[in-house]
């Protein structure tokens, strides 16, 4: 049985191949696609994920708009490492579909409480506003989702300040409500994250599938991987979201940890840290994950051979 997912974005680069990755793959039935503010504005982010449906040939899944700001900070965006646009380098189609009418948050509540218990995977890849207020405006959602797998902080390291990783920091206050909610969370942070980088190897992989798609993805990572080493020195970019979806479609494609999570609110300095406690046996109660190693090749393949099924 595939697993029936929702991905809640902001498209963004990493967010475009989360989305290719879900829709080429077969152990995936994506049902919704929502979006929310992050690294672009929110009405940027839901033109770039409607264009990207459109690279890729997705029809028949709803697209719904999402929260424009988090739920008590103003908002910050990321043109650094996405550009103006939020999805700058490759030219972007015109979308050939028109967004689902309701709001992100309903089209969550909606299509989770439409299918049977335990049986919706919520993969958040952006600040985590609409999920908040979903599990908030709607608790019986709660206990019928039969995972939150998000990419989201990291337990040593940050990208927004030295402790603090974007899609928290973004929203921690959402970030501290997901994390503290009743069912289980897989945290696919920084420390997994920073292992997925599109090396040469990777690159020269995906420019062999030689469709319009995987030009679209190496168009993609040309912008990505310069931003990247202008803004962060990374010599390769890390490619954060499809680790959430590779997650999803293949447990063993990492190692995860379970301990206890939560999220910094006071901090002066660690503010939307995401703080894991690994000293000792987790108390049984403990619905949080976090992922430690991601297996690379095993990784990427995944991301080839959608890319490939797309066509
Ligand atoms: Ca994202």
């Amino acid at each position: 049985m595939p697993r029936k997912i929702i991905l809640d974005c902001d498209p963004g680069h990493d967010d475009a191949i989360a989305l290719l990755l879900a829709h080429g793959n077969p152990e995936v039935d994506l049902l919704a696609v929502t979006t929310v503010f992050g690294n672009q504005t929110v009405d940027k982010v839901t033109r770039n994920a409607l264009a990207v449906a459109r690279v890729a040939g997705i029809t028949g899944v709803p697209f719904a708009r999402g929260m424009h700001r988090p739920l008590v900070r103003p908002i910050r965006t990321a043109p650094g490492i996405h550009g103006e646009s939020g999805l700058d380098g490759p030219v972007l189609p015109e979308p050939a579909i028109t967004p689902d009418p309701r709001h992100a948050v309903d089209l969550i509540i909606d299509t989770v409480l439409a299918h049977a218990p335990g049986t919706v995977t919520l993969v958040p890849t952006g600040p985590l506003t609409n999920i908040a207020l979903a599990a908030r405006k709607e608790p019986r959602i709660v206990p019928r989702v039969r995972e939150v797998v998000l990419m989201g902080g990291g337990y040593h390291t940050g990208n927004w300040s030295a402790v603090a990783e974007f899609n928290v920091v973004a929203d921690p206050e959402a970030a501290h409500i997901v994390v503290h909610e009743d069912w289980p969370v897989v945290m696919v942070g920084l420390d997994l994250t920073h292992q997925a980088l599109a090396t040469p190897e990777v690159r020269a992989r995906i420019a062999e599938v030689g469709t319009g798609p995987a030009r679209f993805v190496g168009g993609l990572l040309d912008f990505f991987g310069t931003a990247y080493l202008a803004a962060q020195g990374f010599p390769h970019p890390p490619v954060h979201d499809p680790c959430a979806v590779a997650y999803v479609i293949d447990p063993d494609v990492m190692t995860t940890r379970r301990v206890p999570l939560t999220v910094e609110l006071t901090g002066t300095h660690t503010l939307g840290m995401t703080v894991a406690d690994f000293r000792a046996e987790p108390p049984p109660e403990c619905h949080t994950r976090v992922a430690v190693d991601l297996d690379h090749g095993r990784f990427w393949a995944l991301v080839a051979d959608a890319l490939a099924r797309i066509g």
